[in-house]
């Protein structure tokens, strides 16, 4: 089994460029006041992340036959947010982490004050640039309000935050098999559905579409979490105090799983048929990801 289709490596590469491109021209210099605060933000945005949301949201305008740069603010507006919650989670009073994309967290260079400020304005900056999605020639403004108000819904307290409240707050406790699925379905499905359902809103998919579509971003997200913490698990050998899905049902039964969600993330799919290649290719690639 490959781990990348090269169809998926090019387009993903391709993607990664110029989002990365687009966030560098249009984030707020380092040098523009206050300067603190510019400077981490870009410290944390561009470090190599690997785009994964937005990347999402710009394939699901391809695959309605739309022009993929016409998602380009909303898609950066998704990584903006994405990265204000890994600012956060990354915190001593959250996962208490020292290093993310293997390079110092923000509030290990910043301080933590600053952290907390970098993510808030992660968070309002990403709803602006999804807002400016509006002036796009050809996209309807009510499909901005939708995907506002998705957007807004996949992030309150019953999906992703509610889900990082569960996360944190069941620290030390063992938990079942149900209640880790259900963490992972709002701390990380809700934000992959979110990209997916930006793409859908933007090039006006139809109800039939939309919910194929959430489907699979409620599955890849079942599959991706599982995966990450098999990585986790590889690179310290331990498991987490915090219950997880390899800390519940060992590393088999994990590996098994997630190939599960990826086989119904990609069933779920079937609608579009063979021109939802991609997409299988990228269910089949979170699997088998070594990072
Ligand atoms: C939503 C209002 C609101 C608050 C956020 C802090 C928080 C509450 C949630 C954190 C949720 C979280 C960190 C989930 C983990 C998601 C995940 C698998 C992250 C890793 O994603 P990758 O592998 O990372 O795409 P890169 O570095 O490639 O971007």
């Amino acid at each position: 089994m490959l781990i990348f289709d090269m169809e998926l490596k090019s387009f993903m590469e391709e993607k990664k460029i110029i989002l990365d491109d687009y966030l560098k021209k249009e984030l707020p210099t380092d040098n523009q006041d206050p300067s603190i605060i510019h400077k981490s933000i870009r410290y944390s945005v561009l470090n190599g992340g690997k785009r994964v949301r937005p990347i999402l949201t710009m394939m699901v305008a391809e695959l309605l036959n739309g022009d993929y740069k016409k998602v380009l603010p909303a898609a950066a507006g998704i990584e903006l947010i994405h990265t204000f919650s890994l600012v956060h989670d990354d915190l001593p009073c959250m996962d208490n982490d020292d290093y993310r994309r293997g390079k110092l967290t923000n509030h290990k260079v910043f301080g933590e004050a600053m952290a907390v400020l970098t993510g808030d304005a992660l968070l309002v900056m990403g709803m602006d640039f999804i807002c400016r999605n509006a002036q796009v020639e050809g996209i309807r403004k009510d499909s901005v309000l939708k995907v506002i108000n998705n957007i807004c819904e996949l992030l309150g307290t019953q999906k992703m935050l509610g889900g990082q409240v569960d996360d944190i707050s069941w620290a030390n406790n063992k938990g079942d098999g149900s209640f880790v699925e259900s963490i992972y379905l709002r701390k990380t499905s809700a934000l992959i559905c979110a990209a997916l359902k930006t793409g859908a809103f933007l090039f006006e998919a139809t109800d039939e579409q939309i919910e194929a579509l959430n489907k699979y971003g409620e599955n890849i997200g079942l599959a991706f979490q599982i995966t990450d913490d098999l990585l986790d698990l590889q690179e310290d050998n331990k498991i987490e105090s915090k219950p997880t899905y390899p800390g519940i049902y060992g590393v088999q039964k994990s590996k098994i799983a997630a190939q599960k969600y990826c086989s119904e993330a990609k069933k779920s799919l079937s609608i579009f048929g063979e021109k939802a290649n991609l997409f299988y290719e990228f269910a089949d690639s979170i699997v088998y990801r070594k990072k």
